[in-house]
């Protein structure tokens, strides 16, 4: 791969150049890369623990050893042909190799592709094939699930796909830990700072996920500016209790936030309480981040009483959906810490209630952005922007907000404007200290407890079957999850009648995140049209209340 892969404005929009000026001189940009971030904290702090991994057995990595390893893996990676520019699809639960292959991507200049431990064949085909990639590193068995048959699946439909890379038992494949070797004199060609660092995964509202290009420059001034905003230091020791590869978990201020400013990540294999709890009291974790029905499971579970000390936790994120008053105003009594609601997204734009914001502003609102330039403008649906506290359509720009996708450019002529600002697809409205509160969603997406479902994906595979004649996804409200999904589904003529639990079945046989699988489907006959004979979701949202 040439090098013009990792050129901004390449594959995707990006800044104007008087923007990108703007953003340097107001000391934004400062000419970071994650890999001399890492090779500067080990030079500074060699000793320092940087990253634990509690389970099976306890492992821990200093900063020193996690930058040689990062070295030793990149090395490995390059003399198997990975280089610059080059994508590597990289599905790995919450494990210290995680970070490693991470790390080593990065010193390479290879573009790390972050799929989530819940994708499955058609995610990973898609991502594999679409982002052309050469490399894609799997665990060898998660949660009962064999990576390594789907990744002999993948490579048959993607023959670009020149190596897996597996953490643990290889079987056909490559072992991650046969990779790394002697990284020797000759110093890799890295990235320069404005250069892409990785692709991140939209929640997307379309039937193909969308890919978020974002710089290494760009991304250091979110997790420098959240780190000020949530009090990271070197003493913070932060649990990754979300999906690592999400961006939640990893910038804000996340496990790559909390490397960069010298503190201790450690891994939560699980989310559950009975997982995480004693590991808060055996690591002395001080931070973490949850999305709201984790929040409120933990909320509940320490209510109780747990038998576990959690008085070192300091401070909890909680993020990735609208988070409700009443479960917010429990959780500091219950976890004995801080709450601050975190609103973000992974294409950029970040929001924070601050430490020392009045205690209702914590629990009522989702946070003020965390940079000065962040342009935040609030429209009505011709885009004229709506009286102060007005509810509308929330658009953004700012020095850590891409200005389009990866390789889609009739998405992106309709998800920013013509002056690049992200039409975020929210209902907001900001109160008079410059809080944003959400009040709803215009895009097409459903949010199942933080985890961003495209309907239009979900169609997609439910009208393979053959006895499927039309099919619709919505959003069913849920108490715990805040929104759950129905199918609405009408069966060809002719065809045997199916069963709920058959289409659900074969959704899932198709190869799809299980969070994608319709939690209800129900049988019609015809759908409600709009005015112009379109499939009306507004009413099959609002005959979907009635579940
Ligand atoms: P994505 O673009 O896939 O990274 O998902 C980001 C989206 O998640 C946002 O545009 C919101 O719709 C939703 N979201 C994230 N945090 C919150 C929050 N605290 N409250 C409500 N919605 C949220
Ligand atoms: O939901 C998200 O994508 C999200 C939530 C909180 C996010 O990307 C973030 C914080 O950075």
């Amino acid at each position: 791969m040439s090098a013009s892969a990792l050129t901004p404005g390449v594959d995707s929009p990006t800044w104007p150049a008087e923007f990108a000026e703007r953003y340097r001189e107001a000391g934004y940009w400062r000419g970071e890369t994650f890999g001399g971030v890492l090779r500067a904290r080990a030079a500074a702090h060699p000793d320092r623990i940087a990253l634990v991994d509690p389970a099976p057995e306890r492992r821990t990595w200093t900063y020193r050893e996690l930058d040689e390893r990062a070295d030793r893996l990149a090395a490995g990676f390059a003399a198997r042909g990975i280089g610059r520019g080059d994508r590597v699809v990289v599905q790995l639960p919450n494990t210290g190799e995680f970070v490693e292959v991470v790390f080593a991507l990065f010193r390479i200049g290879a573009l790390p592709v972050y799929a989530l431990p819940a994708h499955r064949d058609t995610e990973i085909g898609y991502f594999c094939s679409f982002t052309e990639a050469v490399a894609y590193v799997v665990p060898d068995v998660h949660a009962g699930f064999d990576h390594r048959a789907l990744a002999a699946r993948v490579r048959k439909e993607a023959p670009g796909l020149r190596h897996v890379f597996v953490a643990g038992d290889p079987g056909e494949h490559t072992a991650l830990s046969d990779v790394p070797c002697d990284p020797g004199q000759r110093p890799l060609a890295g990235p320069e700072p404005h250069e892409l660092a990785f692709l991140q995964l939209s929640g997307g509202t379309t039937g193909v996920p969308k890919l978020i290009p974002r710089t290494h420059d760009d991304y250091a001034y979110s997790l420098r500016g959240s780190n000020e905003i949530c009090g990271v230091d070197a003493d913070t020791r932060f649990l990754v209790t979300l999906p690592a590869a999400h961006n939640f978990p990893m910038s804000s201020p996340g496990w790559l936030g909390v490397l960069h400013a010298g503190g201790t990540v450690v891994m939560c294999p699980r989310p559950d309480p009975a997982t995480a709890f004693p590991l808060i009291e055996s690591e002395r974790i001080t931070m973490t981040g949850l999305v709201p029905p984790l929040a409120l499971l933990w909320t509940d579970a320490a209510a109780g009483g747990t038998g576990h000390d959690l008085s070192s936790l300091e401070l909890v994120l909680v993020g990735g959906a609208k988070y409700s008053e009443q479960a917010a105003r429990r959780l500091e009594p219950a976890l004995g810490c801080r709450l601050m609601q975190v609103f973000g997204m992974a294409e950029g734009l970040v929001n924070y209630t601050r430490l020392d914001d009045d205690p209702e502003t914590a629990v009522t609102t989702q946070g003020r952005p965390i940079s000065p330039d962040d342009e935040i403008r609030i429209v009505d649906d011709t885009g004229t922007e709506v009286p102060d506290g007005a509810f509308g359509h929330l658009l953004t720009r700012g020095p850590y907000t891409i200005r389009g996708y990866w390789r889609a450019p009739e998405h992106n002529a309709r998800s920013f404007t013509q002056d690049g600002y992200y039409r975020t697809g929210d209902i907001v409205r900001r109160t008079p200290t410059g809080h944003l509160v959400v009040e709803g969603r215009a895009k097409d997406q459903i949010n199942r407890g933080g985890e961003k479902i495209a309907p239009e994906e979900v169609e997609n595979v439910i009208l393979a079957h053959p006895a499927v004649h039309d099919a619709s996804v919505v959003a069913v409200p849920d108490p715990y999850l805040g929104e759950r999904t129905l199918a609405y589904v009408i069966l060809r003529q002719g065809a045997d009648p199916l069963k709920a639990a058959a289409v659900k079945r074969f959704v899932r046989e198709r190869g799809i995140a299980a969070y994608k699988v319709p939690d209800l489907v129900e049988f019609v006959d015809a759908f409600p049209q709009t005015g112009i004979g379109k499939v009306s979701k507004k009413q099959l949202r609002s005959s979907a209340e009635q579940h």
